[in-house]
């Protein structure tokens, strides 16, 4: 009889609080600067990937949230993650039949694979949804795979399906060295942080929009890579002390600290897609609202008590302390009611994803 292998596993979603904008080498995905990010828990954003192996299935074939096939044979970025975890199960093979003899080896880097992903969120609207599909693509594999590596390892591949899945290998507070290497190999992310450093750290979420974003984040990057002279201000001569700021500031759980270094590095992110030429706008008008409101609602308490951020869309993430929370969401439905046009909530406070 033949047996099929087959894994199941779970992948959750960063945001971003130092971004990633601009790649130095579009095919190994290396980016122009170093970022960091925080792991939101599971309960509400999460990618799921189911992945059989048979030696009867003809090709390996993916399918995205249980209706969309994939055409694999032009995806560049999914065959990346497939080649790099086949040859590190192919080396495991050699290795074990070494040891146990090659007959007792499932040679399994020589099936053919059906894949199963899917999202419980909006796909491609700004919430980092090619990040936790990435990751939780090449973590599956690796199950299914039995691979002896650690997750920095993983970051390496995942990275090369998406940059920003690398940092959803790790809960926590998460980093991506953007290294110096041209093959890649210290492009990767590490664990600033585990999410037990800092428990009273929550996020928002705002979903202003789930409709597809009009510019990718691949496009519109590469076109800021290439129109904006403040991009390159920003890699020389911004982001790299930042890195340093924002660690100290996570390693101190000093919050205010945090929420300026957040809401600054999204503010210059977006100025740079608006010194991109032609522009690219992510934030719309109920965007630009949510950033007054936080803004008052700081300089009326007299410190940072809320932190905003926005991705490549118009939603946005609110990073708070968990007691500020109720006073938050309320502040939050006050100006923007439930029942307003446009603007869905979660607002169950999302606790950071322990690893
Ligand atoms: C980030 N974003 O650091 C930044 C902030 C969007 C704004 O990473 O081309 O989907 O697949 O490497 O990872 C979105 O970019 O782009 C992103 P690719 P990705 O989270």
């Amino acid at each position: 009889m033949v047996q099929t292998h087959e894994k199941t596993a779970t992948s959750p979603v960063n945001i971003a609080v130092i971004k990633y904008w601009g790649k130095r080498d579009t095919d190994l995905i290396l980016p122009t600067n170093s970022s960091i990010s925080v792991t939101l828990s599971k309960e509400h954003l999460q990618s799921k990937t189911t992945i059989r192996a048979s030696p009867l299935f003809e090709k390996t074939r993916l399918w995205l949230n249980g209706i969309e096939e994939i055409n694999l044979i032009n995806n560049k970025r999914i065959q990346n993650c497939l080649r790099e975890t086949k040859l590190l199960r192919k080396d495991y093979e050699e290795k074990l039949g070494k040891e146990i003899g090659m007959d007792n080896v499932l040679s399994l880097s020589t099936y053919n694979l059906h894949i199963c992903s899917e999202n419980n969120f909006p796909t491609a609207a700004g919430l980092a949804s090619s990040a936790s599909g990435f990751a939780c693509l090449v973590y599956t594999l690796s199950q299914l795979y039995e691979l002896p590596v650690s997750a920095t390892e993983l970051s390496k591949i995942a990275r090369q399906g998406s940059g920003s899945a690398c940092r959803s290998l790790f809960g926590g507070f998460v980093s991506w060295q953007m290294g110096s290497k041209r093959d890649g190999s210290d492009s990767q992310a590490l664990q600033i942080a585990s999410s037990d450093h800092w428990p009273e750290l929550e996020a928002l979420i705002c979903v202003i929009s789930d409709a597809k974003k009009g510019t990718s984040s691949t496009e519109g990057m590469q076109s800021t890579v290439k129109t904006s002279t403040l991009l390159q201000h920003r890699i020389d001569n911004v982001v790299p002390e930042r890195m340093k700021l924002m660690t100290d500031s996570i390693l101190r759980k000093d919050f205010s600290k945090f929420a300026e270094l957040t809401m600054k590095d999204s503010n210059q992110f977006h100025a740079c897609c608006l010194d991109t030429f032609p522009p690219i706008f992510y934030l719309n008008d109920t965007s630009r609202a949510i950033i007054s409101v936080i803004t008052e609602y700081n300089d009326k308490s007299g410190e940072c008590k809320a932190a905003y951020t926005f991705d490549a869309g118009p939603n946005a993430v609110i990073y708070a302390l968990k007691q500020n929370i109720p006073e938050i969401i309320n502040l939050i439905f006050k100006f923007f009611p439930p029942s307003r046009e446009n603007l869905t909530f979660f607002s169950d406070p999302f606790k950071l994803f322990s690893d």
